[in-house]
């Protein structure tokens, strides 16, 4: 099953979409595979060793704090999410469902185009499970809080690259249907995941999320960040992410 997965994900890097899910054991084959085949070159595909160069907290600093406007025009279905941007059937939550699994899955059907089962790890809660159906594709950074801060005015096909951004792990994410429906469109200044031992990789990523496509954050959002990333979470050493847009 790995195999085959593998085979479309060379097809889907031959047409310019590449994944980087490097916490994935099916990414980390697929890599040794595009590498073997000399075409490891691809946008974001840079070794992770290469800019692990910045702290956390540098990076926190580095992205624009304003007021966040727009609330009333907000229309989820300008993010085009989910979709299916390589054309394989697979849309974006099936192929992180995939990339995440850390079993081989199974599909509802022949075709391959929706995921039933694999086994997946929920980090915000601490939570294992094997049914696709218990878990949802957590945008750290919910698409409502990615308009208010920037997104409101970009074109639709940079907002569907952020709602089906699976070039960069830290975008999307598996996590159980509870814990995706209590975070709901919350930034950091109004929920945290339960498990405190996941806030420190939470308020990385949302820097890193937040960086990578130029997004803002609001001064509430920035202080509990900030406290989040002090001493040792925020002196972690991370690649500054390749920008989205
Ligand atoms: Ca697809
Ligand atoms: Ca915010």
């Amino acid at each position: 099953m790995l195999a085959v997965w593998a085979q479309r994900k060379i097809r889907a890097h031959a047409m310019g979409e590449y994944s980087m899910r490097v916490r994935s054991r099916a990414v980390a084959i697929l890599a040794a595979l595009l590498i073997g085949l000399g075409s490891a070159s691809g946008a974001g595909a840079a070794p992770a060793s290469a800019a692990s160069n910045v702290t956390a907290r540098w990076l926190l600093y580095q992205i624009p704090v304003t007021n966040e406007t727009g609330w009333s025009t907000y229309n989820r279905a300008l993010f085009d999410y989910p979709a299916d941007l390589n054309g394989d059937c697979q849309n974006t939550r099936a192929e992180v469902l995939i990339a995440e699994s850390r079993a081989s899955v199974t599909y509802t059907s022949a075709r391959h185009c929706y995921v039933r089962t694999g086994r997946w790890y929920s980090y915000y809660d601490g939570v294992w499970g094997t049914l696709a159906s218990r878990f949802e594709l957590d945008h750290l950074v919910p698409l409502y809080e990615a308009w208010i801060s920037g997104a409101r005015r970009w074109t639709t096909a940079d907002r569907r690259r952020l709602a089906n951004d699976t070039a960069f792990g830290a975008t999307l994410q598996i996590v159980t249907s509870a814990v995706n429906q209590a975070k709901g469109e919350k930034d950091p200044a109004s929920w945290l995941p339960p498990r405190a031992s996941a806030r420190c990789t939470y308020a990385i990523r949302w820097v890193q999320v937040k960086y990578r496509w130029r997004l803002t954050m609001d001064s509430a959002e920035r202080g509990v960040l900030s406290r989040l990333l002090s001493g040792t979470c925020g002196a972690t050493m991370i690649a500054v992410p390749a920008r989205g847009r």
